[in-house]
């Protein structure tokens, strides 16, 4: 386990699997904050785990995804604080991985995006023939594009806590129609940009997860990463298995081959922990990130 780092000016008040977060010393909880501090570590998580070690470097090539999707996705509003804005400073022990953000007031909903046939979808596709309610064409296989791209809406279930599918009309329930209709739209938007884009680099986004939140003057504004490989599958069009995913496919595979998914996950070896951060590196570079 790596410990949230002790940073001057702030306080850390949670930790995620792979994030810490932080608001300024001094202040009483993230609904008091006028600003904050997610920190991303090298930490690497498969089947539900953390898994040891870390990987060198993972946690600056995601901060660096996520800003590149930011910078051209700039359209659409995000949490990030612009840098000069003033407040406190960013510590530069861990500038390269943080994101120095607006707090917001976040919808409980994953804004899932999917343009591929693949995991859950797959399986809920041969069972019934749709994906999340959505009905789709007859004769599809493992790893096809759809038709178009879908938004299957999860409710955002507390930590630790498996989010849980739910129905565009749910998502109407929970946040309203005008709400519920802007997420959707954004999502879905914000989707095929970047998976466009991303193809002319020869890679496929095959789905990703949004989450949005409002600032005080009421502003819709996309939050946490965005389009990183912990909330997306990259997946590479110059490879032969076009289902192969872009980054921690070495450390499934190597996890499956070597353990019975009973108890702790094994000590990834030297060889995966290089393979694995050479990857991450590879997909940066083509993306230009
Ligand atoms: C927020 N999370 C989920 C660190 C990562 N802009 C925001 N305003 C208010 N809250 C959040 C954001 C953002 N982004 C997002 N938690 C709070 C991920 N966390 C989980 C805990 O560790």
């Amino acid at each position: 386990m790596t410990a949230a780092p002790v940073l001057p000016g702030w306080r850390h008040v949670s930790s995620g699997k792979v994030r810490e977060l932080y608001v300024p010393e001094g202040t009483a909880d993230v609904a008091d904050a006028t600003e904050l501090l997610l920190v991303a570590s090298d930490r690497v998580s498969a089947y539900d785990f953390a898994l040891e070690p870390p990987i060198p470097g993972k946690g600056e090539l995601l901060t660096r995804l996520s800003r590149h999707w930011f910078d051209r996705l700039a359209d659409v509003p995000n949490h990030l604080i612009p840098d000069g804005s003033g407040g406190t400073p960013v510590p530069e022990s861990v500038a390269a991985r943080s994101m120095h953000v607006l707090p917001l007031d976040m919808f409980p909903v994953e804004c899932v995006v999917r343009g591929y046939l693949v995991g859950s979808g797959w399986a809920e596709y041969r069972e019934s023939g749709s994906v999340c309610g959505v009905p789709l064409p007859d004769g599809l296989s493992e790893g096809d594009r759809l038709p178009e791209p879908i938004y299957t809406p999860a409710y955002k279930a507390p930590q630790g806590e498996h989010d849980e599918n739910i129905s565009y009309e749910q998502t109407v329930e929970l946040v309203g129609a005008e709400d519920a209709a802007t997420l959707r739209d954004l999502s879905l938007r914000v989707y095929g940009a970047a998976a466009a884009v991303a193809l002319e680099h020869d890679v496929v986004i095959a789905d990703t997860k949004f989450e949005f939140g409002r600032d005080a003057d009421g502003v819709v504004r996309i939050a946490d990463e965005v389009l990183t490989s912990d909330s997306s599958r990259y997946w590479d069009a110059r490879s032969g298995n076009r289902t192969d995913s872009f980054d921690k496919q070495i450390v499934r595979d190597w996890l499956s081959a070597h353990w019975d998914r009973q108890g702790t996950p094994p000590v990834l070896p030297d060889a995966i922990v290089e393979r694995t951060a050479a990857r991450y590196r590879e997909l940066i570079e083509r993306l230009g990130a």
